[in-house]
């Protein structure tokens, strides 16, 4: 007993160091000019790793980010540490010629590590690509980026920030992250996707909540929130959100929730393994079904409110196709409100489902549900 009290006498000092602050201008950065302020931001992060960590701040300004080497990402984050700022005044930019090539991650890590903090920042990628040409836009360059393959990033939360104008994503996780908080982030102008998760075996475990992206003066390519490449990967949250361009969540993910988010366009998902799609609110665009899911295993859409005034299908479940003979399995659709011109529930390539209790109106459709190709399917309009 003694030996750990006096263990954690000297241990005390030592916690209060790791909890420093080091200020960015301390290590010569200068906001609101022209000058490059890679090399302090890195100096700072890395004084904040050989401290054990601690807190790397951002003052109010816009600070330089540029091109380095190869080094990805530009601005990697030490365990333990929390990158922090005053809110949506203080900003990492790229330097504009960032874009001219592929492959330029502003911050995050592909070290492992863990216990790491976003937040309060805003990052500006310095995008000025229009929309996404393939081959052509630098896709690879994103906002925040942690991949590890083979190892591990657990424990990481970026959490009221702004990112915007980036040429691939706002922010982009997936091989080797574990527990991931992605909290009150605000997205805009992302050429590919606004928040990107994927993973394999072993990784997820992550929640996805009050984020939104803010009306986008570029053409994104991608969706506002996406997980794909997850095969493995198990655990996915996406809750209360606000998706403008799209909300795309299977690539073989399981036990994935998509709860009460605010969606226009699509919400569309494959190889889900145990996907629950509950209480959303979806406004149609376009003539591609609304809600999509093919290959599931285990899949519920419940309690969802759908609307659209174009001619599209409302809810699609679909399997067994000249690519993939798995039929979609386990199927529960029920408790939806769809009020659409289109067929309001179709299931083609599906073995076993239930579908009960929708709720339809202003379909022109000769029936509500259309099943075909399909095996052990009760419909109990
Ligand atoms: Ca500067």
């Amino acid at each position: 007993m003694k030996a750990i009290l006096a263990l954690l006498i000297v241990l005390a000092p030592l916690t209060a160091l790791h909890a420093a602050d080091f200020d960015i201008t301390k290590f010569g950065a200068t906001p609101n000019d022209v000058s490059d302020d890679t090399l302090a931001i890195r100096a700072a992060l890395e004084a904040c790793g050989k401290a054990g960590g601690g807190t790397v701040f951002v003052p109010k300004g816009v600070f330089i980010v540029s091109r380095q080497k190869s080094e990805t990402p530009i601005l990697s984050i030490p365990a333990k540490t929390t990158v922090r700022g005053t809110g949506t005044e203080s900003t990492l930019k790229f330097d504009a010629k960032v874009n001219q090539s592929n492959f330029w991650r502003m911050l995050g890590s592909i070290e492992d590590c863990s216990d790491i903090t976003i937040r309060e920042l805003h990052l500006d990628g310095s995008n000025t690509h229009a929309a996404y040409i393939k081959g052509q836009t630098p896709e690879q360059s994103h906002g925040i980026f942690f991949y590890r393959r083979g190892g591990r990033i657990e424990r990481v939360t970026v959490e009221d920030c702004l990112i915007e104008n980036f040429t691939g994503d706002c922010v982009a996780f997936s091989q080797g992250c574990r527990n991931f908080t992605i909290r009150n982030v605000t997205v805009r102008n992302f050429i590919r996707q606004g928040i990107q998760m994927g993973g394999g075996k072993g990784d997820g475990g992550h929640l996805v909540t009050n984020c939104r992206d803010l009306e986008h003066t570029i053409k994104p390519g991608g969706s506002t929130i996406h997980v794909e490449h997850a095969e493995g990967g198990k655990g996915f949250r996406i809750e209360k959100n606000v998706c403008r361009a799209n909300l795309l969540a299977g690539g073989g993910a399981e036990d994935l929730i998509v709860r009460d988010n605010d969606v226009i366009g699509r919400i569309e998902g494959n190889s889900i393994k145990n996907g629950l799609f509950e209480n959303n609110r979806l406004t149609g665009i376009g003539k591609r079904a609304l809600m999509q899911f093919g290959y599931a295993d285990g899949l519920v859409i419940r309690g969802n409110t759908i609307r659209s005034t174009d001619e599209a299908t409302g809810i699609y479940v679909w399997g067994t196709s000249r690519y993939n003979p798995a039929p979609s399995k386990r199927v529960l659709i029920e408790n939806n409100t769809l009020d659409l011109p289109g067929l309001p529930i179709s299931l083609n390539g599906v073995n076993g489902g239930t579908v009960r209790a929708n709720k339809v109106t202003g379909s022109q459709a000769q029936e509500p549900v259309k099943v075909s190709r399909a095996t052990e399917v009760d419909v109990m309009q």
